[in-house]
């Protein structure tokens, strides 16, 4: 079921524009803005327009339009040139997510650890 825009939610109002965002990639279902905070020469949030807490519910509901996130993590990355990057969904609290509409983390332009932190 589709994901209706959530009042509250930050991620919703810069789909909606209402709180502006450096955007490098826009779709019909996405998009991809510069994190306000980031961790890495390239980090770009890649998001749906629709509302889903997290990837997974977003898998869920509608399996197209994660698939659309991911295909623009790897356009955003062809586009920043980058030949390594990282996409990273942070889920739940614990995890380190603290804006609860779904998005990927696309970050690349330095080396990467594994285990992440
Ligand atoms: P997460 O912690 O996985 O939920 O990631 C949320 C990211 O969103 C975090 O890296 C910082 C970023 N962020 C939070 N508020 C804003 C904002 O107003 N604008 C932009 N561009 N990024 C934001």
């Amino acid at each position: 079921m589709a994901g209706a825009a959530k009042q509250d939610c930050l991620f919703c109002k810069i789909v909606g524009g209402q709180i502006p965002a450096t955007v490098v990639r826009e779709t019909e279902t996405t998009v991809a803005f510069r994190d306000i905070n980031p961790q890495a020469p390239t980090h770009v949030l890649v998001i749906p327009k629709v509302h889903h807490p997290d990837a997974a519910a977003l898998a869920v509901a509608e399996p197209a339009i994660l698939a659309d996130v991911v295909r623009e993590a790897g356009e955003v990355a062809a586009e920043e040139k980058l030949d390594s990057y990282r996409i990273v969904f942070n889920t739940g609290s614990g995890a380190g997510q603290t804006v609860f509409h779904a998005h990927a983390h696309v970050l690349g332009g330095r080396g990467m650890q594994w285990p992440p932190g």
